[in-house]
């Protein structure tokens, strides 16, 4: 066995003592390793084999009904000061955090294995990636943290050269709601998340670690840790520019990170470099670059198929985790709107009956490694990153809000981004489609204060010469009968075309008091079959129910208390004034 540094070493054993678990196994990340791990969840049962001709290597996992999605009021920040965390977080002080952990931990493991599970969250050789290691006692969490990470022994000598790395202890514990806590403790680089076994809550190299912790790292560091895909798009020229784009849960990230161009765009090519997180630093050049910290999507399958996401479903055809989606009579996965298959069995095992709710949990997920997707990009592995052109945020909004708007400086792209507001998903358990501020789709993964983040995000116009162009899009925007006004989906790419054509300015725009619209006919509708109306409708301002959104998100802000940055004031000030 390669040399393990000191502290990881005494931490596992400490680990080991606490929790009494029967035996540690040290997770080495082989191909050998996973299938022995397949075949024992086979064996007790927590894992079923998918059908094995038409979905190789694919297994179904069913977790706990009451286990199915984050629980954000489960979920604390636990910092030496509640300022730290601010209004955005549940706050608990740190011994109090450990106390409470430390009693759920103590004597969860009996009888089972401890999984020691290093891993590297970015490229190995990439000076902007960060290690961290999970404890674990779920076999299905150090799976998909093969599928989803970097992980073994590759990431160990990191850690053991770096000797810096996160501490993400884990246990599924007796999955009551009563007994699970997700705990960060950004001030010592630890995570303790005990009674889930749900990917955000269990698998800890995600939401946890690369956006809670390291949205903490980077307000130390001077960089910054998003919930944003990273999507390269190709011209017929040949010459590919990077958006990166933030959306809350279930607003279709994935789906716009693996983009198919419509047949009206012949010779374009779309380049998927992530699909749910991105870490933007400054780089020498004076641009924003952007490194992908994972290996592999955890996906929400419902709503993918041929027509939405091609490029999905074909990388989920082998070598695929499910977690919650129905099967077919013959032992295909099977989720809604995949297509007109009728389920046999629905997500809890029992017989699917046609009408008595869906047959796939709504927030059902696959976990799937990254190369496996058609439009995979070789840049995912680039130590550097990419340069990002365009900064896109977005939320689920029926009304109000235009396709497309440019924001009109950096710090009114700031402004625009913490203005994120979008209708709840079945994403994190609670009601949804309820309208919920979102800043910067990072409500639930902000790691610390959300006035000091905003502050960090306003320092990077001191840092970088060259910032990208920060962008607004709906694609939700219904008309006054319901139904949707764009048509979505590959046509966005004549979105992001314009978004792109503004960043290298080129395409046009008119000035208006919340931004920069497209001028008219500056998006091709050509071929959509659209009225003109919509179009017009998706481009106008309702100035009255502009001034109320402001003077909502205003009210929202100031929730954050005096620490809110005034040049975000000012913007809005600045907004009003123009609104008339
Ligand atoms: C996710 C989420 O799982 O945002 O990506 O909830
Ligand atoms: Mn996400």
């Amino acid at each position: 066995m390669m040399k393990i540094c000191q502290k990881l070493k005494d931490w596992v054993e400490e680990s080991a003592r606490l929790t009494k678990a029967a035996s540690v196994h040290w997770c080495t990340g082989s191909e050998q390793e996973y299938q022995d791990l397949i075949r024992l969840m086979l064996a007790d049962g927590s894992l079923l084999e998918l059908n094995q001709t038409t979905h190789p290597g694919c297994y179904l996992h069913r977790s706990d009904p009451n286990d199915v999605a984050r629980t954000e009021h489960l979920t604390f920040v636990c910092t030496e000061k509640q300022e730290s965390a601010g209004p955005n977080n549940n706050w608990m002080h740190p011994s109090d955090g450990h106390q409470k952990a430390d009693a759920l931990f103590s004597g969860c493991m009996q009888g089972r294995t401890m999984y020691v599970v290093p891993y590297c969250m970015g490229p190995l050789d990439s000076p902007y990636a960060r290690c961290g290691v999970e404890i674990t006692d779920s076999p299905y969490v150090v799976a998909n943290m093969k599928l989803m990470t970097r992980m073994g022994d590759a990431a160990l000598e990191k850690i053991t050269e770096d000797g810096v790395f996160v501490k993400g202890l884990h246990s599924t514990g007796d999955l009551k709601e009563e007994h699970r806590l997700i705990m960060h403790f950004p001030e010592e680089l630890m995570i303790n998340s005990i009674g889930s076994g749900y990917g955000g809550n269990a698998l800890l190299g995600k939401k946890c670690h690369a956006l809670r912790i390291a949205s903490y790292q980077g307000l130390q560091e001077g960089w910054l840790a998003e919930h944003m895909l990273i999507v390269g798009i190709e011209n017929p020229e040949g010459e590919v520019r990077y958006i990166a784009a933030a959306f809350p849960s279930q607003c279709g990230k994935t789906n716009l990170a693996m983009l198919i161009p419509p047949e009206s765009h012949k010779g374009w090519k779309v380049w998927t470099v992530g699909d749910d997180i991105a870490w933007l630093h400054p780089g020498k050049d004076g641009r924003l670059w952007a490194i992908n910290p994972e290996a592999g999507f955890f996906g929400v399958a419902p709503g993918t198929s041929r027509k939405t996401n091609p490029n999905a479903l074909n990388m989920l055809s082998r070598d695929t985790i499910f977690t919650n989606v129905a099967m077919t009579a013959d032992g295909q996965p099977w989720w809604e709107g995949k297509d007109d298959e009728v389920p046999a069995v629905d997500w809890q095992g029992r017989p699917y009956t046609p009408g008595q709710g869906p047959a796939a949990h709504p927030n059902s997920r696959f976990t799937v490694a990254a190369h496996q997707c058609p439009s995979w990009s070789r840049e995912m592995e680039n130590p550097e990153g990419v340069p990002i052109s365009a900064i896109v945020f977005g939320g689920r909004r029926p009304s109000l809000i235009p396709l497309v708007y440019e924001s009109k400086n950096w710090a009114h792209g700031v402004l625009m981004g913490a203005s994120v507001a979008s209708e709840t998903t079945a994403a994190a358990t609670g009601k949804v489609g309820i309208l919920r501020h979102d800043p910067m789709a990072m409500k639930p993964f902000c790691g610390y204060n959300f006035a000091d983040y905003w502050r960090h995000w306003l320092s990077f116009e001191s840092v970088c010469s060259e910032l990208p162009r920060v962008f607004h899009v709906n694609w939700f925007r219904q008309g006054a009968d319901g139904r949707y006004l764009w048509p979505g989906f590959g046509e966005n790419l004549r979105v992001l075309r314009w978004v792109l054509d503004r960043a290298e300015g080129r395409a046009e725009a008119c000035r208006s008091a919340i931004g920069l619209l497209p001028a008219e006919g500056a998006i091709s509708t050509d071929g959509l079959n659209m009225r003109k109306e919509d179009m017009q409708e998706l481009c106008a301002i309702d100035k009255q129910g502009w001034r109320d959104e402001i003077s909502k998100v205003r009210t929202y802000l100031e929730t954050f208390g005096v620490s809110v940055p005034d040049r975000l004031r000012e913007e809005q000030d600045q907004m009003i004034d123009d609104l008339g």
